[in-house]
């Protein structure tokens, strides 16, 4: 179900050799997605109702949905699932209230200070899935911190869903409505980031869009770029699990099967210096997958290339491992787990120890669960606060503070061959500054 790699005695130079990543073939999908957008662009909301019915099969009045369906979803959703997102919005609420940035202001010299101000972008589009993935949860870890960074307008769109009478599914619109968030769409693809980076008669345009997508989102996001902010593009979920022999075999198997259910193309990794958990995980794996709901696609995502158990001599090269693979979720399950923890250089988020599994972390934990995945974890962190704020220099000198650093200013600029650089200098003074 799983397949096992020996790299006891040496670790090969480029890991990726031994487990290539599943990829999407993003820039494919731009060529389709260009004439959609530039639609959108020159015809607006006309351009998106067209091509709602054509993608989705509904004839939508107006491309936000009601007030009141927003509400009577929150109305009809199940207790318990309410009460569970009210706490993981409670829990992830603390978290990232307490990434609020605050201004900092740096003396250089007397009288010539630098402010970092942090600035929440003016208004964010978040894009939620429709199809197979419907995660509320997702919504939660989209809208939690970019209303903690302050800012000011925040949309949600998701596609409108035939079986839904034309509206986004529910469970979507409730958790809107648990968060505060009255203003959604019923629009889904390629369009609906046109939708944010152009505007249109209904919506007003977004400084930035968040969310996962299919294919056809990540193209659209590709393409208008630099017209508007997005986050980083989501690829598929991963696993790691870094454990020696005292790991429980059940708890592991179950781990790696918990992110196998998300995609067939989901990889799940297990990365031990003990043949004995190795062969334990081996025999748990079929007999959990088993007695799951997902098993087909479970089983494809464990026996896929990008899944394996990576057998290596002790600790140390574990955690080489590890840090080379960069995983999105990096699971810690040996004796010393904290201090290994703590050594970690790359990985999106880290659980550590046998109580703090991924799906914790996915739902209630407090922390973020769109988090860098194939291998962009070495250079990127996942969704928090600060994707949402720009840290702004405030540059304020006074006549004394420039004129100290005049010369220094003037010398820079001759060096670069730009002169009136030092000429803007000089300008503000009646003597003239050695250049
Ligand atoms: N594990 C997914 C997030 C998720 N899990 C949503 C369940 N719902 C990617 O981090
Ligand atoms: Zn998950």
């Amino acid at each position: 179900m799983i397949s096992r790699t020996d790299l006891r005695g040496a670790l090969p130079e480029d890991l990726r050799d031994v487990l290539p990543r599943a990829e999407l073939d993003v820039e494919a999908a731009l060529e389709k997605v260009r004439p959609i957008c530039e639609d959108v662009h020159h015809r607006g909301v006309e351009a998106v109702r067209e091509l709602t019915a054509r993608f989705d099969g509904v004839e939508l009045g107006s491309t936000r949905v009601p007030a009141e369906a927003i509400t009577e979803a929150l109305e009809k959703l199940d207790l318990r699932v309410r009460a569970a997102l009210e706490e993981s919005i409670r829990r992830a609420r603390l978290v990232h209230r307490d990434q609020r940035r605050t201004d900092v202001t740096t003396q250089v010299v007397p009288g010539g200070t630098v402010t970092e101000r942090w600035i929440p972008v003016e208004r964010v589009g978040l894009y939620v899935p429709g199809g197979r993935a419907v995660y509320p949860s997702s919504v939660v870890m989209n809208v939690v911190p970019a209303q903690e960074a302050g800012v000011p307008s925040l949309a949600v769109t998701s596609p409108a869903q035939k079986e839904f009478g034309g509206l986004p599914h529910p469970a979507i619109l409730a958790a809107c409505a648990l968060l505060g968030v009255d203003e959604v769409y019923a629009v889904g693809g390629a369009q609906a980031v046109a939708m944010f980076a152009y505007g249109t008669e209904e919506c007003a345009p977004a400084t930035m869009v968040t969310g996962p997508g299919n294919i056809w989102v990540a193209a659209a996001k590709r393409l208008l770029k630099g017209r508007i902010g997005i986050d980083s593009e989501a690829g598929p979920t991963e696993i790691a699990i870094l454990a020696d022999a005292t790991a429980d075999p059940v708890h592991v198997a179950a781990d790696l099967i918990s992110q196998a259910e998300h995609d067939t193309i989901a990889a799940a990794v297990l990365v031990t210096d003990s043949v004995g958990l190795a062969d334990a995980v081996e025999r748990e794996l079929p007999r959990q997958v088993a007695a799951t709901k997902h098993g087909e696609r479970i089983t494809e995502a464990l026996s896929g290339r990008q899944s394996a158990i990576l057998l290596v001599d002790d600790m140390e090269a574990g955690l080489r491992v590890v840090d080379a693979y960069a995983a999105e979720h990096l699971e810690i399950h040996t004796v010393d787990a904290p201090a290994l923890a703590a050594r970690v250089r790359n990985a999106g988020a880290i659980f550590v120890g046998a109580y703090a599994p991924v799906s914790l972390g996915d739902y209630l934990a407090g922390s973020n669960h769109v988090l860098p995945t194939g291998g962009c974890a070495c250079h990127s962190s996942g969704l928090s606060v600060q994707t949402f704020l720009r840290g702004v220099h405030v540059v304020d000198y006074t006549r004394e503070a420039l004129a100290g650093a005049a010369e220094h200013v003037c010398v820079l600029a001759d060096a670069e061959d730009l002169p009136a650089h030092g000429a803007a200098v000089r300008a503000r003074f009646d003597w003239e500054v050695p250049s």
